[in-house]
């Protein structure tokens, strides 16, 4: 900790004109909150990663407490950024799906079949094509701070083992808040239908739906596992989480400030996708003890391949075909 002569002075309002000392501001006490909303439980890396921000935070500067709050207790992802834009709530780490309903742009990342693998998903998000997009939510009143992981989502059902495209015929099937996943899944022969994650598991439990899709740390600690049979394989898409601070709140901050939580977003985004890779492996080796497992061979992905290709042709003006060549270029770039 800095104890030593401070020669930037914050500009003093007048009142506490005989107090130099910084220690006696940050004792008054008047910490500001920042409150963390994420959507899934805190047995997730997610949370894990919440956590680490909060404590990087904190161990930094005495002008935040930060607060986590897990599984959707105060909204689901869409209803989260618009709290943001409102300046209701200070932080959120979304999903980017939700997002295109902010932001077209955003679709590229629902590009089924795209990004092949954690490696690709890093360069791309960390290099300046992710820096671009970061910023594409000041607009809609979100600031992007950093790129965490969601990860490579995977099918799981109650009806009966996916080993194929045709498997999936007439399958209910729950998606995020997402055009593109909505006319995917329908593509693929499935029924899909848009829910906001806090609604997933009751809907499974109740069979309103058959099955849902999700990265394998979701699938085990949102405990799909009890309420589903069957898992397949399939990787059908990458999805990255977004840290986001509302802009109203961001804007009041000093640099200073702005950097000490930028910085701790990125470091504790680092943090995340260690642990989410390491929870994924251990993820797997569960469910598979709890559920009925099907890989998809390499020649049946390429069938779900084939369907969902018109997709990607279809969204390429909604999402900005110039966004998605330079997405795919991206992508292309690093394999
Ligand atoms: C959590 C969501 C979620 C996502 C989904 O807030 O909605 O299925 O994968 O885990 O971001």
């Amino acid at each position: 900790e800095d104890t030593g002569g401070d020669t930037e002075e914050q500009t003093d309002t007048g009142e506490d004109a005989g107090d130099e000392t910084e220690a006696a501001e940050e004792s008054s006490g008047d910490a500001q909150t920042l409150r963390i909303s994420i959507g899934v439980t805190d047995a997730h890396p997610e949370y894990e990663g919440a956590m680490k921000f909060k404590e990087l935070v904190e161990e930094q500067t005495d002008d935040f407490e930060v607060e986590v709050y897990h599984s959707g207790q105060i909204a689901g992802d869409r209803e989260a950024a618009e709290m943001l834009q409102q300046g209701t709530l200070e932080i959120t780490i979304p999903s980017t799906s939700p997002m295109v309903n902010f932001v077209p742009e955003y679709g590229v990342f629902d590009l089924p079949f795209t990004i092949p693998n954690e490696e690709v998903a890093d360069a791309v998000l960390d290099g300046p094509f992710g820096d671009k997009m970061l910023g594409m939510l000041e607009d809609q009143g979100m600031v992007g701070l950093a790129w965490w992981e969601n990860g490579f989502r995977n099918l799981t059902n109650s009806s009966k083992p996916v080993s194929s495209v045709d498997d999936l015929e007439g399958l209910d099937l729950r998606t995020m808040e997402n055009d593109i996943h909505l006319d995917a899944w329908n593509a693929m022969g499935a029924n899909p239908t848009p829910m906001a994650f806090p609604e997933l598991f009751s809907a499974l439990q109740q069979g309103t739906i058959d099955g849902q899709e999700n990265p394998y740390p979701t699938i085990d600690t949102s405990n799909f596992y009890e309420v589903q049979d069957y898992l397949s394989g399939t990787n059908h898409v990458y999805t990255p989480f977004i840290f986001l601070i509302s802009k109203q709140i961001w804007d009041g901050f000093s640099e200073e400030q702005q950097t000490i939580l930028r910085e701790a977003a990125v470091e504790a985004g680092k943090f995340n996708r260690e642990r989410n890779r390491e929870v994924a492996d251990e993820s797997l080796e569960m469910l598979k003890e709890e559920m009925e497992f099907s890989e998809i061979t390499d020649e049946e992905l390429e069938r779900f391949r084939d369907a969902v290709e018109p997709v990607i042709e279809d969204h390429k003006s909604s999402i900005g075909a110039e966004v998605v060549d330079e997405y795919l270029a991206e992508i292309e770039k690093h394999e």
